[in-house]
């Protein structure tokens, strides 16, 4: 018997734990926290542990399907007939309708994976792609408009500085079961309560009462979609009150008087009964974060899948700006990678300036923004024909029949398809629809080091991790299947495929990029002396060009003391350059390099609030909820992670419950404007009266998928009661918080 020990970070959500993975004759035997790993000591939460059982996962895809036969079942092919089999169906397609006709949608598990997240910024411009898609407009694309047109940079994302707070207002965001969301911290929780412990305060604004809720101070029950109201409502009182402090950003910052004039109608008053509780807690909130030593608001997806999405992240932004917090310690902080990202870039097409609605979809006439319209399009642009209808699909590593709103007309569109190709380690429900799916390595079979998530890490930190199993002889890589898709649609024979050779040319253009960049450590430096001195392959070398021209880095020589991707390899348990420092205002790239606090595009949104304040109606709505023991929808075929009651049930108040005859256990019937489905009700004390949750992720009873445990734990598909068109007006951004539903005994 051979035991060996690694050490790793999980790569599963943005916590990064630090884990220690023992291995027995070539199968995982056991993982436990490691304990001296820098960044997370010794925490980690249930997935983490079940690594070995993804690994080993039978269902798991190791080599290509493709369709053959009469029945065009799936069978395995090897790699170069794969390739052959795309060249064959893709390129066809584009001879006929032109790369228009082409589209790919990027999933959540893109930004976890190693080579995926470098990639997939190679494959898009290289494969000429016009549009893409992504889960990023069903999660935090409002986000990314507000951070871009107040600091520059659509990932210019700050983070609440856990550590150091004394007052932190958590809304729409449950640690307890994400494990934090643009916002890297291991143990979370553990977080929230030393805030208690070291004499500070928790404030949990949600229409449940999560496990978040239960560890914080106070708990508000908000009507979901009331989140930019009640902000409005705290900016009103610290104007009122003469408390907008904004310290040292203040003379940087453009449009407070603005905002001071535009919040006006929104006094705690008017806004009460659409928040739902009273005008004296709403006031109190708003003092008591002016009054602590240093505050966060941190608002998270519940407050961005939602109707004011775009005004409730932006005003989050306002808030911590005004009473002073923004980018100073305990407050909400802009973190310093080790290694930047290209992904933070401002792509080339805003290089003077971000602009939205630039074009609009075919369909439904969706303003672009930020590049994509809302992911809901995709259904009607497959299934309608005319000119520039999609015939081709790339999915890589997303699942969106189960994760966009209007779920079952994706799933009726894809069919429809010409060519659809996956990217993707399993036969799942969106999978089945492909011509070719191509699978990745097991993580465990990759190195690995996050590429975004350190963005908004509570602190400077970062941790490589080697790959622990050799992958099979001659599978690609990930990235190489990105380079052979991108060389694929470009008309490229399989056969001459050099993926190696696309790499060169890929990292080649990021050398001169950062060698013409000012302020770079290599700037001016000639590129060719660069690449010949950068180590490894692929992402691998990205990866020590990222670390040696980052903060710490050693420059190419500029800092022999500095960091590189060989000296990370050596630590195992990671590096920690220290708590977060202020950044502002060298990182902010807006035009003057001032914050303009109210930006036209939002602020005209502002009336539709106004609108909506008025508007008085008692209709139950929906929200989604998560569990830590599931990752959105590809995780409940890991059996010891389903173990226990069912977890895919309608949470519902006992008032509601009662008046409608809905009981506890037996099925209910939900009904939307888009469609209805049979749920277990679970009738809880822990929600609002009025709101009903569903879990999102499930829907495993479609036949052609090939997920044995899953599949026995089927539960249902929130998303076929998302209606499409529900999107935050300025992001696009889906509403898959607050669906108008019905709710009836089954
Ligand atoms: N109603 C409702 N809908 C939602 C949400 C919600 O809260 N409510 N949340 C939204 C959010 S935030 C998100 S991010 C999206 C997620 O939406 P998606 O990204 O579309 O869905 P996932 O469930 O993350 O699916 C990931 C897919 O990637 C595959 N995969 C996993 N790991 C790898 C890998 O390493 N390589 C490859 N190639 N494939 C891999 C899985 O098999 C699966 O098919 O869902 C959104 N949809
Ligand atoms: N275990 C686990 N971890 C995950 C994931 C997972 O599926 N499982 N998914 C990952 C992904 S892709 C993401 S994006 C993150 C998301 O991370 P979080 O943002 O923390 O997501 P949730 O846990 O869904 O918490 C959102 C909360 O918003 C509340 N909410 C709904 N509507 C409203 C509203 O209108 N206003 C307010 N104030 N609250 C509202 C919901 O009740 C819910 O408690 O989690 C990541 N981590
Ligand atoms: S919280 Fe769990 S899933 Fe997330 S990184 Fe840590 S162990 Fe992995
Ligand atoms: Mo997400």
């Amino acid at each position: 018997m051979s035991e060996e020990t690694h050490f790793r970070t999980c790569h599963l959500c943005e916590a990064m734990c630090g884990i220690e993975i023992t291995v027995d004759d070539g199968r995982v035997s056991r993982i436990r926290p490691n304990p001296d790993d820098v960044w997370s000591q010794g925490y980690i939460c249930p997935k983490g542990t079940t690594l070995g059982d993804l690994h080993h996962d039978p269902d798991r895809l190791r080599r290509p399907l493709v369709r053959r036969g009469e029945g065009k079942e799936f069978v395995e092919v090897s790699w170069s007939e794969a390739f052959e089999e795309i060249e064959h169906r893709l390129q066809p397609v584009i001879e006929r309708h032109g790369l228009d006709a082409v589209t790919a949608y990027i999933g959540n598990p893109t930004a976890h994976n190693f080579s995926l997240s470098r990639y997939v910024g190679a494959f898009i411009p290289m494969s000429g792609i016009p549009r893409i898609y992504s889960s990023g407009t069903v999660d935090q694309w409002p986000k990314n408009v507000a951070v871009a047109l107040l600091y520059g940079g659509m990932w210019t994302i700050p983070t609440p500085d856990l550590d150091r707070t004394d007052y932190l207002i958590v809304m729409g965001a449950n640690p307890h079961a994400s494990q934090g969301s643009l916002l890297a911290a291991s143990d979370v929780m553990g977080r929230l309560r030393k805030i208690r412990e070291r004499g500070g305060k928790v404030v949990v604004i949600d229409p449940r009462r999560t496990g978040t809720a239960k560890i914080a101070d106070e708990w508000l029950a908000i009507r979901p979609g009331a989140d930019a109201a009640l902000l409005l409502a705290w900016v009103q009182v610290l104007f009122d009150e003469g408390l907008v402090d904004p310290g040292a950003l203040k003379d940087r910052l453009e449009g407070v008087e603005e905002i001071g004039r535009l919040c006006r109608d929104f006094t705690p008053e008017a806004v009460e009964d659409f928040c739902g509780f009273d005008a004296g807690t709403i006031r109190r909130l708003a003092r008591e974060l002016a009054a602590a030593p240093a505050g966060a608001v941190y608002g998270r997806i519940g407050t961005c899948n939602q109707e004011f999405g775009t005004l409730a992240s932006w005003l989050v932004e306002v808030v911590n700006i005004l009473t002073g917090n923004l980018d100073r310690p305990g407050g909400s902080m802009f973190s310093n990678p080790i290694s930047w990202s290209l992904t933070t870039l401002r792509p080339p097409e805003f290089a003077d300036g971000w602009e939205f609605g630039r074009w609009r979809s075919r369909v439904r006439g969706a303003p672009e923004v930020l590049g994509q319209v809302p992911v809901s399009c995709m259904a009607e642009e497959i299934a309608t024909p005319g000119e520039g209808q999609i015939k081709a699909l790339i999915c890589i590593a997303g699942n969106p029949v189960l994760s966009a709103p209007a779920a079952s007309k994706l799933d009726a569109a894809l069919p429809e398809l010409e060519c659809m190709i996956a990217v993707d380690n399993y036969l799942n429900e969106t999978t089945r629809h492909a011509h070719v799916i191509l699978p990745g390595l097991s993580p465990l079979e990759q190195p690995h080091y996050d590429e975004l998530m350190w963005n908004w890490s509570v602190r400077n930190a970062g941790k490589y991790a080697p790959p622990l199993f050799a992958p099979e002889e001659g599978r690609p890589h990930e990235w190489q299947i990105l380079l052979a898709l991108a060389a694929l649609c470009q008309g490229q024979k399989a056969a001459d495929v050099d993926t190696s050779l696309l790499d060169d040319l890929f990292f080649g253009g990021i050398v001169a990029l950062v060698t013409q960049r000012e302020g770079s450590p290599v700037y001016g430096k000639e590129p060719a002396e660069i690449i010949a001195e950068s180590d490894g392959r692929g992402p691998e070398r990205m990866l020590d060009l990222t670390i040696r021209t980052g903060p710490w880095g050693e420059g190419y020589g500029a800092n022999p003391e500095g960091l590189t991707l060989a000296k990370l390899r050596e630590l195992p348990n990671g590096i920690d350059m220290g708590p977060l420092e202020p950044r502002l205002p060298d990182l902010l790239e807006t035009p003057d390099g001032k914050i303009d606090l109210a930006p036209e595009y939002i602020t005209a949104d502002l009336e539709r609030l106004l609108q909506r304040l008025g508007r008085n109606d008692d209709g139950l709505v929906l929200v989604s909820r998560r569990h830590v023991r599931s990752k959105n929808s590809w995780m409940h075929n890991v059996a010891p992670l389903m173990t226990g009651k069912d977890r895919c049930t309608m949470q519902i108040h006992p008032d509601d419950a009662s008046r409608l005859g809905v009981e506890d256990g037996a099925l209910a019937r939900i009904v939307s404007s888009e469609g209805s489905l049979e749920v277990p009700a679970e009738v809880t004390e822990e929600i609002r009266p009025g709101v009903v949750c569903l879990p999102h992720g499930w829907g495993h009873d479609k036949t052609g998928a090939r997920l044995s445990v899953a599949s026995k734990h089927p539960g249902v598909c929130n998303n076929v009661l998302a209606p499409g068109e529900l999107v935050d007006v300025l992001s696009g951004n889906a509403v898959v918080n607050g669906i108008p539903v019905e709710v009836s005994p089954a």
